[in-house]
């Protein structure tokens, strides 16, 4: 490579290693999806053919890079979590944002148009994600992570289905919807729709109440030496198997995040600190 007088500016840039032994996970967030989903016109409060679309790009996310064990998505977002051996692009932050982003605004594009070959993106509503990497110590914060997304998946879809169905079956205005949820809680909103909406939310779909999973389905994985010590041929061959790996789709069985990832945990034997209430040992192995 040649050594010009300009080499010097490298010196300008940084990066950030995402700490070692750490799981990663990586949120994509669509960017202006308010505006966007007026635009394309979705199915309010929830529109199933966009939320299809979100999962194509996400599982074709998950089928590029094997080191995603799970992913989870609702609304605009999606969650993936990366192993916590994981070295790809040697866990460099902005390197896997801006792929995790970019990849996820080509697919959507791409999967968008499959689906709508009568409403194709237009150049003036492009959409596009951003994405940010969080690190997390140990398999119960993890949990509690996923937790966290579901459970304001599942307050944010009451709301909207409340005042949705306020609008339309009761004729209220957006202004009268509002001022008629304030200050409601979760049984309320049950209530309302129930008794004045005729509508049970037990029967709305699982993917609106509860978003979507995808598991990497890791069958007789091994790897019982540390990380440091792993050759790189034992390393391509876990690559391998992890690759060959199928995915399974969960629209959340109850109790639907602790299941998905105590599968993930059993099955991909991603190393656990150990928690009394998953109920498995804590010699679990890394992947
Ligand atoms: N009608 C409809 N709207 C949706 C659907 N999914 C997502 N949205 C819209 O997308 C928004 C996603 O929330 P945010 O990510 O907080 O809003 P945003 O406009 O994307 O804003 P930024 O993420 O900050 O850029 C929701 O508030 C809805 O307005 C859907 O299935 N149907
Ligand atoms: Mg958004």
């Amino acid at each position: 490579m040649a050594n010009s007088k300009y080499e010097y500016v490298k010196a300008f840039e940084r990066e950030n290693y995402l700490l070692p032994e750490t799981y990663i996970v990586i949120r994509v967030d669509g960017k202006g999806f308010h505006k966007l989903s007026k635009y394309y016109e979705f199915d309010k409060p929830n529109d199933l053919k966009a939320l299809q679309v979100m999962n194509s790009a996400a599982l074709q996310i998950m089928k590029k890079y094997s080191d995603v064990l799970l992913a989870y998505g609702d609304s605009d977002e999606y969650s993936f979590l990366l192993r916590r051996q994981c070295e790809l692009y040697e866990r460099r932050e902005m390197k896997l944002c801006t792929l995790f982003s970019s990849l996820m605004s080509t697919y959507y594009v791409h999967f968008w148009n499959l689906a709508h070959p009568q409403k194709p993106i237009h150049l003036e509503m492009i959409p596009t994600f951003d994405a940010r990497a969080v690190i997390y110590p140990n398999f119960q914060i993890v949990r509690d992570y996923f937790s966290w997304r579901q459970v304001d998946c599942h307050i944010n879809n009451l709301y909207n289905t409340c005042f949705w169905k306020l609008i339309e079956k009761r004729g209220l205005t957006p202004q009268e919807a509002e001022n008629r949820l304030k200050g409601t809680i979760a049984s309320d909103k049950n209530e309302i729709l129930f008794k004045e909406c005729n509508v049970n939310y037990n029967n709305e779909l699982e993917i609106f109440k509860k978003g979507t999973i995808f598991v990497r389905e890791i069958e007789n994985y091994h790897h019982d030496t540390a990380p440091n010590e792993t050759s790189s041929r034992q390393k391509q061959k876990q690559e391998k198997t992890r690759r060959k790996a199928s995915y399974s789709l969960y629209t959340a069985p109850p109790p639907p995040m602790r299941q998905a990832l105590d599968k993930t945990r059993r099955k991909a034997a991603v190393e656990v600190s150990h928690s009394g209430k998953a109920g498995h040992g804590s010699n679990s192995k890394a992947v």
